[in-house]
């Protein structure tokens, strides 16, 4: 299947000219044009006109050191900084010497207005919505820029000039974004997606798919959305697609939910289109621990939707959280039972996640008034597999003796490396 990256004007030229009077301040880094501090150069001549660095919080740490080592070798080329974190923090990004512009939230349409302003020379920074940069010392923030209304609009991933290979993840197709009606309180996704969810037709989405199949090695598929059947019609219309598809090998995916939605119904024609396994975010074990989170579910819809997902042969990975803001002993060992409890079902498996009060979420807007204490230094230890809260309840070193009898009593391999491999899943840690 044609791959149309032109549907809206995709830029395939990379014609040069003078750069606009707002465009970005040159970079500040001094050291020999071309050549990294360790000597060698980053690219293939010539260096690119702008550099894209994408980060979480976890890796924005990594992506700076990519901006510096970039402009030590070529100040000339712009540094464009995207990404959940970037999106939330970006007066403090934007400030930083190595980091030219800062897109906020959705990318495409922004990064296209960028390439022709900085590089065809079309109109000024300041009339690129949806970025911020320095301009002399001064932060500069243009208005937000509207949601793409009709997500079909966008061509699909160029999967061809990604190094595949290089990934564990197999095959992610993203079915919807946008924020989520939900509000869980340690989930930046309504805080980095700002307005409501949109979603992709289901024949853009099977059309992608059959891309997938046509042009990688099938590895199986993942649907990377965080909450996957929010919208019941849409993922039934996406099955029935998926059904019809007759290949040389029976397509097998994955994808991640919330347990109040799933019902027998869905979950029969998700096993009869290829769906073995589904990623559940239960988080406590205590449901009150659960509804002051701001989760919203109820500890028997957790039990009834892993019997139910079972019972349709579908794989259940159950995900946690630990600490919880709220958490006593008692609350944490309510936990470790369900945990052990949830285990010991065949065709469950467990991911463990150090709670982390990413920027955007509640818990990093409103840490010290639900009693959060942040031990991090670095956003580095954002990875979810630190403990970097203490809690109201819970000193550091009381939290480490619970976290170390969790992970012996539930039989978790490690407090780092947290999951138990049940029947053979890997570690994926996402919201839903
Ligand atoms: C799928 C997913 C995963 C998958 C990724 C699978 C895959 N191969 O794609 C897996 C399971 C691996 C994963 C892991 C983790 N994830 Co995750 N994940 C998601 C999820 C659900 C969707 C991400 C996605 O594909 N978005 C769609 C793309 C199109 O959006 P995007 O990446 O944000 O990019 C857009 C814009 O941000 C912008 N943009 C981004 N980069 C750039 C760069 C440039 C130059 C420009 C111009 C624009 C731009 O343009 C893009 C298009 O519009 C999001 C939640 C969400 N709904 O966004 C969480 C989310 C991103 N994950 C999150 C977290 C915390 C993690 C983990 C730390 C979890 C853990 N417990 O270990 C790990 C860290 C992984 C790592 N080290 O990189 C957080 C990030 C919060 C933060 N501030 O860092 C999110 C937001 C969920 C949450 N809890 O709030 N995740
Ligand atoms: S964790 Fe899932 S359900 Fe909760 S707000 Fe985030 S995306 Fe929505």
């Amino acid at each position: 299947m044609p791959v149309s990256r032109r549907r809206w004007g995709w830029p395939t030229s990379g014609r040069r000219s003078a750069r606009p009077a707002t465009a970005c301040r040159p970079g500040t880094a001094t050291s020999r044009p071309g050549v990294t501090p360790n000597g060698r150069t980053p690219w293939r001549a010539p260096p690119p006109r702008i550099l894209g660095i994408s980060t979480y919080t976890e890796t924005h740490n990594n992506g700076l050191h990519i901006a510096r080592l970039a402009k030590a070798a070529s100040p000339q080329t712009v540094v464009v900084i995207g990404g959940p974190h970037a999106s939330v923090l970006y007066k403090e990004v934007a400030l930083d010497p190595a980091v030219d512009v800062v897109v906020r939230g959705e990318g495409e349409r922004t990064m296209l207005e960028l390439a022709h302003c900085l590089i065809r020379g079309q109109g000024g920074l300041a009339d690129v919505q949806g970025i911020a940069y320095q301009e002399n010392g001064v932060l500069r923030t243009t208005a937000a820029r509207p949601p793409i209304a009709d997500l079909d609009e966008l061509p699909y991933p160029a999967r061809d000039l990604f190094p595949m290979q290089a990934y564990g993840y197999g095959n992610t197709v993203l079915a919807s974004r946008g924020g989520c009606p939900f509000a869980c309180h340690f989930c930046a996704v309504n805080n980095i997606w700002q307005g409501k969810r949109r979603f992709r037709s289901p024949e853009s989405v099977l059309e992608e798919i059959v891309q997938v199949l046509v042009t990688t090695p099938m590895g199986g598929l993942n649907f990377a959305d965080d909450t996957f059947t929010l919208d019941r019609r849409r993922v039934l219309e996406i099955c029935k697609g998926l059904s019809r598809m007759r290949g040389p090998f029976p397509l097998r995916w994955r994808c991640a939910t919330r347990v109040d939605l799933v019902d027998a119904e869905l979950l029969r024609e998700m096993r009869h289109a290829g769906c073995r396994s589904i990623q559940f975010g239960v988080e406590a074990g205590s449901q009150r621990i659960l509804d002051a989170i701001g989760k919203r579910v109820r500890l028997e819809q957790v039990r009834r939707a892993v019997a139910m997902t079972l019972n349709y042969g579908i794989e259940v990975t159950c995900s946690f959280m630990f600490p919880h803001p709220e958490d006593t002993e008692e609350t944490v060992r309510d936990q470790i039972r369900l945990m052990k409890e949830l285990r010991e079902i065949e065709g469950v498996s467990l991911t463990l996640a150090m709670t982390t009060p990413y920027p955007g979420t509640t818990y990093y807007e409103r840490a010290s008034e639900l009693g959060l204490s942040i031990l991090a230094s670095d956003w580095q230890e954002y990875d979810a597999k630190h403990l970097v809260v203490a809690t109201r309840h819970l000193t550091e070193e009381r939290l480490q003796a619970l976290l170390a009898e969790m992970v012996q009593e539930v039989g978790l391999q490690s407090a780092l490396q947290a999951n138990v491999a049940q029947p053979g899943a890997g570690s994926k840690t996402w919201p839903g």
